[in-house]
């Protein structure tokens, strides 16, 4: 479990983290000369009947929000500080603002520097803090006095803080691994280590992550806990990783650690976006942001479908960043202005991978079937990658079947397509099949390449559907042609005149016919037309394509092979010339011959000569 501080400058965060823990997490010569904190800090506090909670200690200065961003990400309890004599102040309401936008849901309010006010003044500021935090997070939070200088309140903070620890709700730690790095430093001998809170999942020593967004693929070569070393480390804690062969500058805050091949770097998000009440203008696509999810900050616009945003507005928007996050569904994130310099607003990640001219959609919290759904109606026949589910839709990967299950949806090769999309193809398949009969009635069927090229899905799923369509019978398969059942090649009345004319030919020219130009020239007749002809009465067995474009009569290519076969002895090996006698042709016609001879099996051809391959003579 992770408490996080929060407070306006010098109201004793740090103070207090010390008197809970005995720590003092401001280290860094700079914070020590200014006495303010500028980097996060850490320290682990004991909690009675809880074990070990990781304590981040954030700065208070209005400059270093953005820190204390990082830091309040992925707490489970908010430990408000206010200190008793200055109140409620800017960043008072900005911290309560960004923990309510980061959804933490519970924890203690402290009022520090009681030492310096007395009771009546206490009571007053206790009242402010009351109402401050009255529509937050935070409304039904002890509020304690304490005093880091007299120790008073501490115990009974301690106390308070256990008590709230007790209501957190666990992680799933059966989930995919995720930690956003929030320090990166190298220690003499153990190499490059990263330093993080566990959003999800568990990770073990000498697992592989991918880092993000170098894309790196990493091993984990150690694990610690609170300084301790372990075998593994949950969700909901604080790690200090060990990466084996990482250079500390392909790391740092706001880099993320994954496991898992779901995570996509992205630089569109669809989210439910709320602005704060105080913001003094409506944020639109102009407006430049800053992005502030996990410990990354990136710039973003705004783009939410009806116009800019106005203050106290929530809508579903679009999130266009400038460099890409690793984001995941039901993430939380903050949104601040450069101009002012402010926190504007923030929301929850509906759509990490939204598709770049994807509208802005409403997600419902509560229905992960339904967002599926969507997804799978707005991908129509692109489908979606199943892999890359559990970080879309949000859940964890042993969700993922049978929600799959009950969507309907139709499982092609690693992507999803809706229902409806298997009824889609096949009608394309019908149609683009009929338009190609209808344009090449003596074709066999379009080729089933060309099918793929034109239907638009993926080849897989073509193929799927055309695979069912054969086995249902609706679709004939044959020789890489697809027709439809129906179709069968039939020539028109003036087609079948020139294929008379075209046999009568081919007939008498015997064992040397034309080719299919000398052919179409000879008969007036176009050479395409001439060439659909032969074609089809090739595929009834009416003529041989000996070679490409010079057909024989089938009768004639009988007779030669015959001879041919005749001639040779079961073991002798032949040139040409030899074979030359047996068929009587000239050379122009012999070498063609020959390699169908090859090619149909009839003769075997190496280096010396050709042998006679079969005894079977030809049909
Ligand atoms: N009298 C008194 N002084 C305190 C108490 N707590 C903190 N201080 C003093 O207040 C000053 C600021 O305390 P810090 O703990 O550094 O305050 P902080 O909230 O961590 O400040 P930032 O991290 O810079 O926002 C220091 O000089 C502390 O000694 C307290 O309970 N009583
Ligand atoms: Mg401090």
């Amino acid at each position: 479990m992770i408490l996080g501080t929060a407070g306006h400058i010098d109201h004793g965060k740090t103070s207090l983290v010390r008197a809970l823990t005995g720590v003092d997490t401001d280290r860094l010569p700079e914070e020590k000369r200014r006495g303010i904190t500028i980097d996060l800090g850490f320290a682990p506090l004991e909690l009675e009947g809880i074990g070990t909670v990781g304590v981040v200690d954030v700065p208070g200065h209005e400059a270093f929000v953005r820190t204390m961003v990082a830091g309040a990400t992925g707490i489970d309890l908010a430990l408000l500080v206010v200190a008793a004599d200055e109140g409620v102040m800017p960043q008072t309401r900005e911290h309560l603002a960004i923990l309510r936008l980061l959804g933490v849901r519970a924890g203690v309010v402290a009022l520090t520097k009681s030492d310096l006010v007395d009771d009546e003044w206490l009571s007053l500021v206790r009242e402010d803090v009351a109402s401050a935090v009255a529509d937050g997070p935070l409304a039904d939070a002890p509020i304690v006095a304490v005093s880091s200088v007299t120790g008073r309140g501490v115990e009974e903070l301690r106390a308070a803080l256990a008590a709230a620890a007790r209501r957190v709700p666990g992680r799933a730690t059966a989930d995919l691994f995720r930690m956003p790095i929030d320090r990166a430093f190298t220690i003499r001998g153990t190499g490059t280590v990263v330093t993080g809170t566990v959003w999800s999942g568990t990770l073990r020593r000498d697992s592989t992550l991918r880092l993000f967004p170098s894309g790196d693929t990493v091993r984990v070569r150690g694990l610690q806990a609170h300084g301790h070393a372990v075998e593994r480390i949950h969700a909901g804690e604080r790690a200090a990783i060990a990466l084996a062969a990482v250079e500390l500058s392909r790391v740092g805050r706001g880099a993320v650690l994954v496991a898992g091949d779901a995570w996509r770097p992205s630089t569109v998000l669809r989210a439910d976006v709320a602005l704060l009440d105080d913001v003094a203008r409506p944020v639109g696509p102009r407006n430049q942001l800053r992005l502030h999810l996990g410990t990354s900050e990136v710039g973003a616009r705004l783009v939410a479908t009806g116009g800019a945003l106005a203050p106290g507005e929530h809508r579903p928007a679009r999130i266009i960043v400038d460099e890409p996050v690793v984001a995941r569904s039901g993430d939380r994130f903050v949104l601040r202005g450069c101009s002012p310099l402010g926190t504007v607003g923030g929301g929850v990640v509906t759509d990490p991978l939204a598709p770049q001219r994807a509208r802005a959609w409403a997600a419902r919290a509560d229905s992960v079937a339904e967002a599926l759904d969507h997804f799978l109606r707005e991908a129509a026949l692109s489908g979606l990658d199943v892999a890359e589910l559990p970080v879309r839709l949000g859940i964890a990967e042993n969700e993922l079947a049978s929600l799959i299950a009950a969507s309907g949806a139709w499982h092609v090769d690693g992507r999803l397509y809706a229902p409806s999309t298997r009824d889609q193809v096949v009608e394309r398949i019908r149609s683009t099949l009929s338009e190609y009969h209808g344009a090449h009635p003596l074709d066999p069927g379009a080729p089933r390449q060309w099918l793929r090229t034109r239907v638009g899905v993926a080849d897989s799923v073509i193929d799927a559907v055309i695979g069912e369509l054969v086995s249902a019978g609706a679709l004939v398969l044959e020789q890489g042609d697809v027709r439809l059942a129906e179709f069968t090649a039939h020539l028109s009345d003036r087609q079948r005149a020139l294929a008379a004319e075209l046999v009568a030919h081919l007939t008498a020219a015997g064992a040397e016919p034309p080719t299919v130009e000398e052919l179409a020239a000879s008969l007036g007749a176009p050479q395409a037309e001439v060439a659909s002809v032969t074609r089809l009465l090739a595929r009834q067995g009416d003529l041989v394509a000996v070679e490409a474009n010079r057909y024989f009569r089938q009768s004639t290519v009988t007779q030669l092979v015959t001879q041919l076969l005749e001639g040779m002895s079961v073991q002798g090996e032949y040139g040409p010339a030899e074979l030359r006698e047996f068929v009587g042709l000239s050379r122009k016609f012999l070498i063609p011959f020959l390699e169908y001879c090859d090619r149909e099996g009839y003769t075997l051809r190496n280096d010396t000569g050709r042998r006679r391959r079969g005894t079977e003579l030809a049909k």
